[in-house]
């Protein structure tokens, strides 16, 4: 798609001097800067192939600004900008919704951490946005998308894949494939700990790659979360995992050599630290063991998806050229690979 539907430019009010560029980061939605003289804007059409229940996130998302407006109310939160109809979004032609955000002058996004300061600031923020909803009624939020970061499904819906693709796809995986079964002991502890009831369920962001950080381009500290589609009750693992798969290692999860994954163990550090700076008195002394088992389940996690998504012909991710779904399952079981050694 070039640009937005012009019924949607209309149900937001913007008029022909706003200049429009796409943004292609994110593998689900679309997204787009809408430039403006004074302000900005981003645009976004969700993907609703994916996320079916599109009112679960606004509901979501108004609980949470509700909750943080009322106790926090110096809290930066990202909340959509409603239609002239007073909608929190315009649906196009095909059915798409689509919302609209306040642009943060003077921000920026980074696909991988440079120095162990942003990586404390990033992991803070994500911290600080967990413990402020962790006195929320989690009862209150409805899955965005069900059994999201649910393993044992994952693994499933893995195997599944193998069960269906062709044989040119498992001889191309054939590396990949195997690292994922020699991991699989992982969904067993993830059973057990799920059924221990160990975990409490919270509000989680459950998307907290670093991309999802704003940051100030002065003070080069994080300013806020963004991409809030599935904040939705989870555990805290999903949360710090995230942050672990996409933190410690120098290069994106899109980097094709592999022997430029590395696990930086200051950055590792930094993360936690970030994390705890804010929820050491939230969690239990129990849940705080399993940060580790976190950042190895989440990497599986990807992994696992983006290998089945290859599997299966490239039918959820977003991809620019053949194989990228494979490249991305390749690094991500790599990093696992690499995440079991240093974290035991
Ligand atoms: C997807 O679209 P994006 O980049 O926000 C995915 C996340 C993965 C991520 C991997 C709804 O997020 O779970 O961690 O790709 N979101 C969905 O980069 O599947
Ligand atoms: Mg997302």
């Amino acid at each position: 798609m070039e640009n937005p539907p012009k019924e949607i430019l209309q149900a937001f009010e913007f008029s022909e001097k706003f200049e429009i560029t796409r943004i292609p980061t994110g593998h689900i939605n679309l997204t787009f800067k809408i430039t403006g003289t004074d302000k900005s804007y981003i645009l976004q059409r969700v993907n609703k192939n994916i996320f079916t229940k599109p009112n679960r996130i606004a509901n979501n998302i108004k609980l949470a600004a509700d909750h943080l407006n009322k106790h926090h109310p110096d809290y930066l939160f990202l909340h959509s900008i409603k239609t002239k109809e007073g909608e929190e979004m315009e649906y196009d032609a095909e059915g798409f919704p689509w919302r609209l955000f306040p642009y943060i002058n003077d921000t920026f996004t980074m696909d991988s951490v440079e120095t162990p300061e942003q990586a404390f600031s990033a992991a803070q923020e994500f911290g600080r946005l967990n413990r402020y909803l962790n006195t929320c009624d989690v009862t209150q939020f409805k899955s965005t998308l069900e059994r999201f970061h649910d393993l044992s499904w994952r693994y499933e819906q893995f195997e599944n894949a193998l069960k269906n693709a062709s044989t040119e796809k498992i001889e191309k995986a054939q590396n990949s494939i195997e690292q994922a079964s020699r991991f699989a002991y992982l969904v067993d502890e993830y059973k057990t700990l799920i059924a221990s009831g160990d975990l409490i369920p919270r509000v989680m962001h459950n998307d907290t790659k670093i991309n999802n950080i704003l940051f100030d381009k002065n003070t080069n500290k994080a300013v806020c979360a963004i991409d809030l589609d599935t904040l939705m009750p989870g555990y805290f693992i999903y949360d710090i995992g995230d942050m672990i798969r996409t933190f410690v290692s120098p290069v994106s999860e899109e980097e094709k050599d592999l022997s430029k994954i590395i696990i930086r163990k200051n950055i590792l550090n930094a993360v936690v630290d970030g994390y705890l700076s804010q929820m050491d008195d939230v969690l239990t002394a129990k849940e705080k063991t399993l940060i580790p088992f976190g950042g190895m389940m989440m990497t599986y996690i990807m992994g696992l998806r983006f290998l089945a998504d290859f599997l299966n012909g490239d039918v959820y991710y977003h991809t620019t050229y053949a194989g990228q779904n494979l490249v991305r399952a390749n690094n991500q079981l790599w990093l696992l690979n690499l995440l079991s050694k240093a974290l035991h």
